[in-house]
């Protein structure tokens, strides 16, 4: 959609979709993350001259992985821009074992939780491959100043919004509060984010697929049979499709978003539950593409009906464009996905 006037994110949302009193404290949070945001934009573009690419020293984080150096600068600049902004009761954060729910006066009281993943496909950075930040807005459940671990497991229907940062040949924020997705664009001269993506759609369907083709003999037949049927020569349906994996989630939806498309990280063999996280990049993934009219799904059911038991929980999913969710739906459903 054409846009009419220069805005910055804050005058947005503070005119089209969060107006009012009640909607203050989440237009502050929203900008607690872009401050951050910012700050681990300007820390990638001068990663490689500040020599902060590259490894923790052999840290691996709660699922195993190899922690970057910058997953650690992103983690802190994240987490000190909610704290101190106290527009955040607590966070769950993909670098953090544990919920880490802050302690100052004013953060107490906060209505708002984040589940977080503050540098998404960091194994891309040494290579100059788009990352990102994903995260999710909760309300906290209760009224009181307490606030417990069991308040972030809320099924993904119940966020009050989503959104990731995109660090690619520009950074771009891309952003639902439960009216339709919208992106803004950061003017790297003046440091802010303005709006460049109105009430964006995803197409109804595209003709590129992304997954890791190197687990195909680990995955279970019906997404063998599906990944097959897209590689089949079918002029009228216009497959073949195309395969397209960047192997960072952000990259990869960003794309399916704007050109139409398929993601897919699915179980396996030696993935039982896949790998991708529910609460900080299934869920407000699966909010976001929603919103602009596409589907998510872990294969059984909608991603935003799955109630989660842990805050690291794992899930398998299928996200895009809604004709070819579905596609691939009757694939999964002939075998139920197995
Ligand atoms: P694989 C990055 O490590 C990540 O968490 C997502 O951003 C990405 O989609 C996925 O893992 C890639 O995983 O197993 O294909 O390398």
């Amino acid at each position: 959609m054409k846009i009419k006037e220069k805005l910055t994110a804050y005058q947005y949302l503070l005119k089209d979709k969060l107006s009012g009193d009640k909607n203050r404290e989440l237009i502050a949070l929203l900008k607690d993350i872009k401050l951050a945001a910012r700050q681990v934009a300007k820390e990638l573009n001068s990663a490689t001259l500040n020599n902060t690419i590259g490894d923790l020293s052999g840290k691996k984080n709660t699922h195993g992985e190899e922690v970057k150096k910058l997953d650690i600068v992103a983690n802190n600049l994240f987490i000190k821009s909610l704290e101190n902004g106290g527009n955040c009761a607590g966070i769950v954060s993909e670098e953090k074992d544990k919920v880490l729910i802050f302690n100052n006066e004013v953060s107490r009281s906060s209505k708002y939780l984040v589940c977080i993943d503050p540098l998404d496909g960091s194994t891309n950075i040494d290579v100059n491959v788009p990352v990102g930040t994903i995260f999710s807005v909760l309300k906290r459940p209760t009224v009181s100043d307490k606030t417990f671990s069991k308040d972030f497991l809320q099924v993904g229907s119940r966020q009050v919004a989503a959104g990731y940062i995109i660090y690619g040949s520009s950074t771009i924020y891309v952003l639902t509060v439960g009216k339709g997705v919208d992106a803004f664009t950061l003017d790297p001269v003046v440091q802010e984010f303005y709006l460049s993506h109105k009430d964006i759609k995803i197409p109804k369907k595209g003709r590129m697929y992304s997954v890791n083709q190197g687990n195909f003999y680990e995955f279970p037949l019906s997404v063998q049979e599906y990944i097959r049927w897209c590689e089949q020569n079918h002029e009228k349906s216009g497959r073949p499709y195309s395969l397209r994996y960047v192997g960072s989630m952000v990259a990869d939806i960003h794309r399916s978003l704007l050109k139409g498309g398929l993601f897919i990280y699915s179980k396996s063999k030696s993935a039982s539950s896949g790998k991708l996280r529910l609460l900080y990049e299934c869920n407000p993934m699966s909010f976001i593409i929603e919103q602009a009219g596409g589907l998510a799904t872990d294969g059984k059911k909608r991603i935003l009906d799955v109630v989660p038991k842990t805050i690291h929980q794992k899930s398998p999913i299928f996200i895009g464009s809604p004709e070819m969710v579905k596609q691939i739906n009757k694939f999964l459903k002939s075998r139920l996905f197995n």
